[in-house]
């Protein structure tokens, strides 16, 4: 059963409350490993259904535009507090609404449409809103794309240098969503310094093990540094903009008024949570076990013969190239489904095939780690993800699978589920 419980719910929209609980089994029997995704404490659950939710609050804690921000002003003060602490970071902007507008505030603070951003390219690891050319950020800007080597999987920074010299971006991204490998955030700031431009650090992917200490932090080499709070961080659905407090006044005139009207007063509330939670020491614990995990899944996997690509990992994400086991992501991600393995297809870098039916799939452990699996489980996942993609279309053989991960799951509690 969903927990909080929800007897108004379903007393009120049965309907509704019906599709909840089907979305808490589903995630109690699974073994998610969709890399951007985890499972929020009770408490961050609790703070995003709070009433908080009514009230309007457009302007910052002390400048507002509505009146009766008693609460509000100090749940978001509590947040900015927490995440400047947590980060170590000037300045924390915490009413982005997702990461998508967290990146828009960036380019509203920092550039003039027709202006020339750089960041990585989306099948070589980075994000629609770094500049990709379907998404606004690569319509109105002039957007320059940095890859990876061929040979290495690995982010080019001569490519970098060589690109930010010829074309003398006014901000340049880094950081991505299907990146396995520690971002050097001294290389890329020194590439930005030499051109003038902002350094701008996405890190929602890794934002979870940089406050654990299992990923370098870009602090004091980035100016600013985007992030979701939902991946590795362990919040609600939401964003944060941290940055030096020379970048401080622009970033915020961005997300409001420049983007956004009022910000989500529950999600702030739920965010303060997740930060209060993840300045607990026992968070640096998870972080480094999300990144050991990672790690073991990869050894595994490759010991059945899957491709990675970069060879590994070193942090939460594992991007599997399936080109040696002749099967698309998308057939393989069908069928791990099937098999009670949550997973995304993903493209790999230089990947022949289409975005919508591209080569790889994304692994992550954020969400089983916090479910409580450790090193020791990861062959077993391995040979599931295996058995799953070589039995793609043999439906019995996939719910048989399905059957195994649910009795597995089954022994480890899961926070929204009692
Ligand atoms: N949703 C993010 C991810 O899965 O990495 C990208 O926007």
């Amino acid at each position: 059963m969903h927990e909080p419980a929800i007897p108004s719910l379903t007393g009120a929209d049965p309907e509704v409350a019906r599709l909840v609980q089907a979305e808490a089994r589903r995630q109690f029997e699974k073994v998610r490993l969709i890399a951007s995704e985890n499972y929020v404490s009770t408490a961050v659950l609790e703070a995003t259904g709070s009433v908080l939710t009514n009230k309007y609050s457009e302007g910052y804690a002390g400048r507002r535009y509505y009146e009766g921000q008693q609460v509000v002003d100090p749940v978001e003060e509590l947040a900015v507090t927490r995440a400047r602490t947590l980060f170590g970071v000037d300045h924390a902007n915490v009413q982005p609404y997702s990461g998508s507008p967290a990146n828009l505030a960036v380019y509203l603070a920092f550039l003039e449409p027709g202006d020339t951003v750089m960041g990585m390219a989306l099948p070589a690891g980075g994000h629609l809103t770094h500049g990709w050319g379907v998404s606004a950020t690569g319509k109105w800007f002039r957007s320059v794309q940095y890859g990876v080597r061929k040979e290495t999987g690995v982010v080019d920074l001569d490519e970098v240098r060589d690109l930010a010299r010829a074309e003398r971006p006014k901000v340049i991204f880094c950081g991505g969503t299907a990146i396995p490998r520690t971002i050097d955030f001294p290389a890329f700031a020194e590439v930005a310094r030499e051109v003038g431009a902002v350094l701008v650090a996405d890190i929602a992917h890794i934002a979870g093990l940089v406050a654990g200490g299992a990923h370098p932090s870009p602090v004091g080499h980035a100016q600013v540094i985007t992030t979701t709070t939902h991946k590795t961080l362990r919040g609600p659905r939401g964003a944060m903009i941290l940055s030096d407090a020379e970048h401080a006044k622009a970033v915020d005139k961005a997300v409001f008024p420049g983007l956004q009207g009022g910000p989500h007063n529950h999600t702030t509330a739920a965010i303060a949570v997740a930060l209060g939670e993840a300045l607990d020491p026992g968070f640096g614990l998870y972080a480094h076990a999300v990144v050991q995990n990672a790690k073991a899944l990869a050894a595994a996997l490759v010991e059945r013969g899957f491709e990675l690509v970069s060879g590994g990992t070193d942090n939460h994400l594992v991007l599997v190239d399936l080109t040696s086991k002749g099967i698309g992501g998308k057939p393989a991600a069908k069928a791990m489904d099937r098999a009670g393995i949550e997973a995304n297809y993903n493209t790999v870098p230089f990947d022949p095939r289409k975005p919508f039916d591209p080569s790889g799939v994304r692994l992550g452990t954020a969400a089983i780690t916090t479910r409580g699996l450790t090193v020791e489980q990861m062959p077993q996942v391995a040979a599931w993800i295996d058995r799953a993609v070589a039995a793609v279309g043999d439906e019995g053989e996939l719910d048989r699978i399905a059957a195994e991960v649910a009795e597995l799951m089954a022994g480890y509690p899961m926070p929204g589920w009692a």
